[in-house]
């Protein structure tokens, strides 16, 4: 057997745990680091250092056995990881959390399954303070695996988008929940000779929990489903930790455990949704109901006049959503901040917390397009400001500026915090048709008198108005 890559350094315990205290330094300030658009890129650069630290120490550690299976897998992973970054398209971000999240949790199953076999291997007792974690994290990095997987075939159209739905669903799944919780309390109880058949028998059950726990949720709830997965896996990380006695692997999962649970409420916060709604009321399904609208009449407007209202206007503020990270239209929406800002215009972009389909969305793409940040406003600070503004542009946003929102308490968006655009003395919105956007629903703003709408792709429309900007 090839030795452990690095186990010729054989350090001792002392400095192994000095190590690790550097990486899970490392990555604490890698997240704070990550905390705002300026800082996130060398923030992601220390937490990747850090995990460098712990990878190394742990390999030269001589706990590890086969290193030659140890360093493919190394290889495998990161050509798989390099060359799936380099090629992912921004908007297809979210699928690619999902599958890394998975990737992660089932990493978390094995180990623990390796474990069990490991410390039960010739009928010997399994310690409770060990086994309790190998469930633990048996079962929750199934369903986040399993889950994970769902939620990518849902994002990238593999499977249906809408929600599954079964009579019943909730009551399977409760049953399923039940048979797991008693099949690891069996397990526990025969724990100086467990049997290996109920353990793959748990593991099974959970890895059909994850399937349909995730299914009968609509497609466009996956950023939320994906940061609750992404704690499961966290936490199961962290369970694998306390059965390796691990300590970096205790801090690491703790650490993401506990961020994709605030990353998770914050979501739903900020969508006025409680965690139930998002995931037990098939919400896709609502939306894909509420498709028939009322035809009203809308003043549309052309890229020339756009250009005039633009350039001769004090103050704009940019409004962007999904449309913008389809449209691919950051980089033309910044060449027309700029056109404006030299003609003296005051330019702003205001950002809300769920506009897109991922956390950071825009700030993502506008960070890319190299938008200044101290132009970027959150919501709370650009809504006071939003009656003096002058036109405020709204590209390839909906639900974000529904005023049905504060306005409608029976709208599926009630309550919902909103880019309050229709303030604005002028409002101009750019998108393809009066198609709904997530939600599903009607967007009063698009028929207001100082509404205008320009009916094309935010690329294409963004750049030809700059052109009309320099012309003036
Ligand atoms: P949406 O309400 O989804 O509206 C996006 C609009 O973009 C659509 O109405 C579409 O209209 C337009 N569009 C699409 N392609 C375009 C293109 N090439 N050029 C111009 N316009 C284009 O987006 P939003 O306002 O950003 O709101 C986000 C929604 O997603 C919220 O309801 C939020 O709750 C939900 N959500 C967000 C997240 C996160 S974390 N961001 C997670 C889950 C759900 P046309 O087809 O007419 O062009």
């Amino acid at each position: 057997m090839i030795q452990a890559p690095l186990a010729a350094l054989s350090p001792d315990s002392d400095f192994v745990t000095a190590c690790y205290i550097v990486a899970f330094s490392l990555f604490i300030l890698g997240i704070r680091q990550g905390t705002h658009p300026s800082t996130a890129r060398r923030g992601n650069l220390i937490a990747a250092a850090g995990m460098l630290v712990a990878i190394v120490i742990t390999l030269s550690t001589d706990v590890i056995g086969n290193g030659g299976l140890i360093l493919l897998g190394i290889l495998i992973g990161t050509g798989v990881g390099v060359v799936a970054s380099l090629r992912v398209q921004m908007t297809d971000m979210p699928q690619m959390v999902a599958l890394y999240n998975g990737v992660g949790g089932g990493a978390a199953a094995l180990i623990s399954w390796s474990e069990f076999r490991h410390v039960s291997a010739g009928g010997s007792s399994i310690p409770l303070d060990i086994f309790v974690p190998i469930l633990f994290s048996t079962v929750i990095g199934s369903v986040s695996f399993w889950g994970s997987n769902i939620a990518f075939g849902k994002l990238q159209a593999i499977i249906p988008s809408r929600p599954v739905q079964f009579p019943g669903q909730h009551i399977v799944n409760g049953l399923l929940l039940a048979a797991i919780l008693a099949g690891c309390i069996v397990l526990g109880i025969d724990h100086d000779s467990p049997s290996q058949g109920l353990y793959v028998g748990v593991l099974i059950a959970a890895a059909v929990l994850g399937n349909s726990f995730v299914l009968p949720i609509g497609g466009a709830d996956m950023p939320v489903v994906i940061s609750l997965l992404n704690a499961f896996t966290g936490l199961a990380a962290a369970a694998a930790g306390f059965a390796l006695d691990n300590v970096v692997l205790i801090v690491a999962g703790t650490l993401v455990g506990s961020s994709g649970t605030i990353l998770t409420l914050e979501m739903s916060r900020a969508m006025n949704r409680s965690i139930g709604n998002l995931l037990f009321s098939g919400f896709g399904a609502v939306s894909a109901a509420a498709g028939e609208r009322e035809e009203r009449p809308v003043s549309s407007i052309g890229a020339e006049d756009a250009a005039i209202k633009l350039g001769y206007a004090d103050s704009v503020v940019f409004v962007p959503g999904y449309g913008m990270a389809v449209a691919q239209a950051q980089h033309a929406v910044k060449e027309l901040a700029d056109g404006l800002q030299k003609r003296g215009v005051e330019v702003n972009f205001a950002i809300h917390p769920v506009a897109g389909r991922m956390p950071g969305h825009m700030n993502v793409l506008l960070a890319e397009a190299d938008v200044p940040y101290e132009q970027l406003k959150e919501m709370d600070e650009i809504n006071p400001e939003m009656p003096q503004m002058d036109v405020a542009v709204v590209i390839g946003a909906n639900d974000v500026t529904n005023p049905a929102a504060k306005d409608d308490p029976n709208s599926p968006i009630a309550g919902m915090p909103i880019i309050e655009v229709d303030e604005a003395k002028e409002v101009i919105v750019i998108k393809r048709s009066l198609s709904p956007g997530f939600a599903g629903i009607d967007n009063d703003l698009f028929y207001e008198d100082k509404t205008s709408m320009l009916f094309a792709d935010a690329k294409g429309a963004a750049s030809d108005i700059a052109a009309q900007v320099e012309e003036l």
